[in-house]
């Protein structure tokens, strides 16, 4: 606790009232006076309170390199009453807008949401002064037919509200969908780190997370080929953490000096604003292939690791090394790592592309049904933790950006869950206006010298001076802590908090010291870097000797790939670099994947028709360490099937008139006790005479929802249902992309008539025998056997063993 003294009070006696009444001079000696006259106690009581202060006790000790790793707390006086800290006598008048006066030592704007929250039931309009509204259809006009009057403040207020709605957009991540949830520690994680959330097993920190694209603009499609950003708040009781991350776990540059080059270069070109959300034109590949450090990080780009499912179904990663420092100060490097429980899942590249134009909002729509639905996202938090003296062994430079920790070198030590189990109230009051920033840590978690993340460190908080409109933006709902702020920061636009007292600065004594620096046993205390040796002390613009590796850890990533995972990854390469209209661009970029690896430079080469083969780029590290590792399973997206539940998964069951119903309500039933959702889709929605004479209600439609919107299908029996679906146009095409995207497909009795129609392998024993668990066929009367295949099939996501380039289908 810090160090307080008793203001020592003055006698009282009366003659002082008229002293007391002044606000700008006063006499030589504070005249005592009765108790019971405001002013003039309030006069004695700040002089006592200053005079409890005779100097800055912590003057002589703020010098030096010990006060700089362990400043002390600030010293207080305590006021005799609660008079010195108010800024007017009259506070007690209060009012139902007043309320009462200020609580002792509290900060009342850092409160739940509820505080904030409007409900309108039952209630009137109003104006935003709260003055009800009579009529909200018509504006006041001189008569029926008569010109509007300027005088309608209500129309007037209403127009001007609306013309100023939209704020400016993130520069980058733009596109994004946020969530609620909470943090839950599994075991305390004191031995390394005195951070709040981790103090306790069973510790729950309440977050907000959002997910986003980078390249595309706010109204942009959901399944983009990008990265995709992992953001969350913890709101801790020891302050705001945010860990600003992504869904890879490392960046195209290493130095925040070219992050404005790298993002004009992946946005709209600047003159006809084309194409929106995609990396697949000329500036972006003009640049990445002048920036060979970006080549592991294209690597991953180009891997479905950028079109993930679902969000719930992707990875998260710091990026950055960080550190970790425990009460004793010590200190490690760590690395965070996100784990979806469901298991890491994406989507394929024709199905990605034609679900951003049926459903752009596609993974915002996922997380928003998965959540009201109660299949809560769930990720493990797990942490790599190494010291300086390991990091100096490694083949590659901890602070480089553009390098992973391999699992194999530093294991993941897993420290807790987060669940995302409420969606926002209001997108825009949460969602849009919540405000990220590398830079807020809390004690117990500090930086490394990533370049990269100091430029980061500087940008969000400037960024969201623009964007929500001022320095204010902690004090929007959303972004406010739990924990309590008391500072001297005053005023600016749109401030909320209505600071008591006349002292805005430190140090003072008008105010006890309040309020003071917490000094080293609670406060934030940056970790002192252990110093290196003087000629690297040097102010230099230059970069760290390994960073000059960039290939050896995009031919780790490449290497450690499944031969599927690595089939699409040069399909991606292709397809990108097929859309680019320089030929020389894209040939700097097969030479410069002949360094990461010659048969995918070889395999994209031909998808492009060079030949013959650029020779290889020439290398800024001609002569690199040798790696750890040469592959790293862990880097497949293979490698995490998840819980192999398949909740929060949507099938179609089609269905027509004459369906066979009652194996139909069996599936659909089946799925929902696994948390999947059945949807009935027919070639309108509505009513479906069944084959028995009862009906089924389509909630969906072959138009309306087609197929690649969802995980699986299921065809009905019921020879007139088969019969009208196989007039369907859309039916085929359903059957074929289901089948093109490795889905999981159950005919059901006259059905199968559907797969031959659509040129399906007309022998499923063929298929079957080449282990194409997804493709199955049963008798109606079957159904309940046939769904557990089914649903064992769905566990497995997608069967590739079917899949040929180009398909087949
Ligand atoms: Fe960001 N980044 N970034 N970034 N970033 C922003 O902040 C920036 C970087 C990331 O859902 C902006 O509030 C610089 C790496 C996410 O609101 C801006 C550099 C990583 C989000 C900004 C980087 C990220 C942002 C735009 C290089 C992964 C969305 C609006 C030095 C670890 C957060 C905003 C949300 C957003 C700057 C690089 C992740 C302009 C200068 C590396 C997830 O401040």
């Amino acid at each position: 606790m810090p160090k307080s003294t008793k203001a020592q009070p003055a006698p009282r006696k009366t003659g002082a009232k008229s002293a007391a009444r002044n606000t700008d001079s006063g006499p030589s000696k504070v005249p005592p006076a009765a108790t019971h006259d405001l002013p003039a106690r309030k006069a004695q009581d700040v002089q006592a309170l200053a005079a409890g202060m005779p100097h800055n006790l912590n003057k002589a000790g703020e010098h030096g390199f010990a006060n700089g790793v362990a400043p002390r707390a600030g010293a207080t006086v305590e006021p005799q009453s609660r008079l010195p800290a108010a800024s007017t006598l009259s506070e007690e008048n209060g009012s139902e807008k007043l309320g009462s006066t200020a609580v002792d030592g509290l900060n009342a704007t850092i409160e739940p949401l509820d505080r904030v929250r409007v409900d309108s039931t039952g209630r009137f309009l109003t104006t935003n002064q709260g003055v009800a509204v009579a009529d909200n259809q018509n504006s006041l006009k001189l008569g029926t037919r008569g010109p509007v009057l300027l005088e309608d403040f209500i129309l007037r207020e209403k127009i001007t509200h609306f013309d100023h709605e939209r704020i400016p957009e993130r520069i980058v991540h733009a596109r994004g969908s946020g969530a609620h949830g909470f943090f839950e520690c599994y075991e305390p994680c004191t031995d390394i780190t005195k951070a709040a959330p981790f103090q306790a097993a069973g510790k729950i920190t309440p977050v907000f997370v959002r997910f986003s694209t980078v390249q595309g603009e706010r109204g942009s499609k959901d399944t983009a080929r990008d990265v995709r950003g992992f953001a969350v708040k913890f709101y801790t009781d020891e302050g705001n953490w945010d860990l600003v991350g992504n869904n890879i776990p490392v960046f195209f540059i290493q130095d925040a000096m070219k992050f404005p080059d790298l993002v004009h270069a992946v946005k709209p070109e600047p003159h006809h604003q084309m194409p929106q959300a995609a990396s697949a034109h000329d500036t972006f590949w003009d640049f990445v292939s002048l920036m060979p450090e970006s080549t592991h990080m294209l690597m991953w780009v180009m891997s479905d690791r950028a079109i993930p499912r679902s969000y719930a179904t992707m990875q998260g990663f710091g990026v950055h090394s960080f550190r970790m420092v425990n009460e004793a100060g010590e200190s490690v490097f760590v690395k965070f790592h996100w784990s979806p429980v469901a298991g890491t899942h994406s989507l394929v590249w024709d199905e990605a592309v034609k679900i951003s134009g049926a459903d752009p909002d596609f993974h915002r729509r996922d997380l928003w049904e998965r959540i009201e639905a109660g299949n809560y996202p769930e990720y493990e938090l797990a942490l790599q933790v190494f010291t300086e003296e390991q990091a100096d062994q490694f083949s590659f430079d901890i602070l480089d950006a553009t390098k992973i920790i391999p699992e194999e070198l530093v294991p993941l030590r897993k420290v807790g869950r987060m669940v995302l189990n409420r969606n926002p109230d209001n997108f825009f009051a949460e969602t849009e206006q919540v405000a990220f920033c590398a830079a807020h840590v809390v004690p117990g978690i500090d930086f490394s010298n990533d370049p990269l993340l100091a430029g980061r460190i500087h940008s969000y908080v400037d960024t969201q001076i623009s964007r929500l409109g001022g320095p204010n933006f902690h004090e929007i709902p959303i972004n406010s802590p739990v924990a309590q702020v008391h500072n001297n920061q005053r005023d600016g636009m749109h401030r909320q908090a209505i600071h008591r007292g006349r002292v805005s600065y430190e140090p003072n004594s008008l105010a006890g010291g309040c309020p003071f620096q917490a000094g080293a046993a609670q406060g934030f205390v940056s970790v002192p870097a252990r110093l290196q040796a003087q000629d690297e002390q040097a102010k230099v613009r230059a970069k760290p000797e390994k960073f000059a590796d960039h290939y050896t850890q995009a031919t780790l990533f490449f290497e450690s790939q499944t031969p599927v995972e690595q089939d699409h990854i040069a399909n991606a390469f292709r397809f990108e670099l097929s859309k680019v209209t320089v030929p020389a661009i894209r040939e700097r970029m097969v030479a410069s994947l002949r360094n990461a690896s010659e048969a995918l430079a070889k395999k994209v080469a031909m998808g492009l028709g060079m030949d013959p083969l650029p020779a290889p780029l020439p290398r800024a590290l001609p002569d690199p360490a040798a790696p750890e590792v040469a592959k790293s399973p862990a880097l497949s997206l293979l490698f995490r099937p998840g819980d192999g539940s398949i909740k929060g998964r949507k099938v179609a069951i089609l269905v027509a008139p004459g369906v066979e119903g009652e194996s139909i309500k069996k599936a659909q039933a089946a799925l929902l006790e696994q948390g999947a959702v059945g949807r009935l889709v027919g070639p309108r929605i509505g009513p479906m005479p069944t084959a028995s004479g009862d009906a089924l209600d389509a909630d969906a439609s072959l138009e309306n929802e087609p197929g690649f919107l969802f995980d699986a299908l299921i065809l009905p029996d019921g020879d007139e249902a088969v019969a009208a679906l196989a007039q369907d146009g859309h039916t085929m095409e359903f059957i074929k992309d289901q089948f093109r995207h490795c889905k999981t497909i159950l005919a059901l009795g006259a059905s199968r008539l559907l797969l031959v129609k659509a040129g399906l392998p007309a022998s499923m024993d063929k298929s079957q025998a080449q282990g194409d668990t997804g493709l199955l066929v049963a008798e109606a009367a079957g159904v309940d056997e046939a769904m557990s295949a089914f649903i064992a099939g769905m566990a497995k996501h997608r069967h590739f063993g079917r899949e040929m380039d180009p398909p087949l289908l």
